[in-house]
């Protein structure tokens, strides 16, 4: 099957036949469906999805978009739209729906498919997906902020393998470059932190997956993980994460533009113990979602 157009003014279109037969769709991890609840109405002027790991970062970041828009009065919190589902969030600022998508390719795909489902019945129309995340860094300072230009599996292959029916399937890892870079050129001078187009390298673990010798179990030769950290630096990653492959694989196969950008909390040439100062993390917490406001105001004031 191939993959979607790019969806135009009549909606976002899905390379699935059988979705123009599923009249009463239950998106289960969402807590509504195509019959409970009036999706056009509620999602049809939708133009941005924001994605992250954490349920409290993306409901800050739906208040954060919502004040920077001024679509929301000062000090409204906007409801859980997802109430019913005890798995995710999911918060509605004007244009812009903020969800958040758990830990790893998995748990996101999950989330990913039924926003995807859900626009799509909405009828929704030109929609760009974004990451909000954060990482472990290669080589740059702490608190940076990468905007992925590629993205790589496990094994370091520019392909995310997905089981269907028993057999691997490979989707090709393409990253939209025109939207990397439009996201990348709203830094600015003044910000106290660089942000850098880079590399991403996406595995399916947080510990022996990244190079770490601390997780329960360990099969790692001593100075290996240095080793392999420094082929990561070699090949130009930037950072380390557990989502971008899946992510950037489906939403190219969906049809629809999308861009991950991730703060780095640590440098993992260094150290793969990430810091316990929580105010820190919070302040960095924060830098990717202020690139991506100011991204999607750009495009908002240039009419998209
Ligand atoms: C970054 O942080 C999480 C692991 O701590 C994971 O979701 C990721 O990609």
């Amino acid at each position: 099957m191939e993959n979607a157009n790019r969806d135009s003014q009549i909606g976002m279109q899905l390379p699935n036949p059988h979705l123009a037969n599923m009249t009463k769709d239950n998106l289960y991890h969402l807590g509504m469906s195509r019959t409970s609840h009036d999706l056009p109405a509620l999602f049809g002027d939708v133009k941005f999805v924001c994605l992250g790991g954490s349920a409290r970062r993306m409901e800050n970041f739906a208040y954060f978009i919502g004040q920077e828009l001024g679509v929301l009065s000062t000090n409204e919190r906007p409801p859980n739209l997802a109430s019913n589902s005890e798995r995710f969030v999911l918060y509605k600022a004007g244009p812009v729906l903020s969800a958040n998508h758990g830990i790893g390719v998995p748990s996101m795909l999950v989330v990913l498919h039924e926003i995807l489902k859900m626009l799509h019945y909405a009828g929704s129309s030109e929609v760009t997906f974004i990451r909000i995340g954060t990482c472990g860094g290669i080589g740059v300072p702490p608190g940076s902020v990468i905007v992925s230009n590629a993205a790589v599996n496990g094994k370091l292959e520019h392909t995310y393998e997905t089981v269907v029916l028993g057999k691997g399937i490979q989707r090709p890892i393409n990253v939209d470059q025109e939207l990397a870079s439009e996201i990348h050129s709203c830094s600015r001078t003044e910000d106290p932190f660089s942000v850098i187009l880079g590399k991403t390298y996406c595995t399916d673990d947080f510990f022996e997956g990244q190079a770490r010798t601390g997780g329960a179990v360990c099969d790692i030769n001593d100075g290996d993980e240095h080793r392999f950290l420094k082929q990561l630096d070699s090949e130009g990653v930037k950072n380390i994460e557990m989502e971008s492959a899946g992510f950037f694989a489906l939403c190219h196969k969906a049809g629809v533009k999308c861009g991950v950008v991730c703060v780095t909390f640590i440098d993992r040439l260094s150290t793969e113990d990430v810091p316990t100062d929580t105010d820190i993390l919070s302040e960095w917490t924060q830098r990717p979602q202020i690139l991506v406001a100011r991204f999607i105001k750009k495009q908002l004031t240039n009419g998209v």
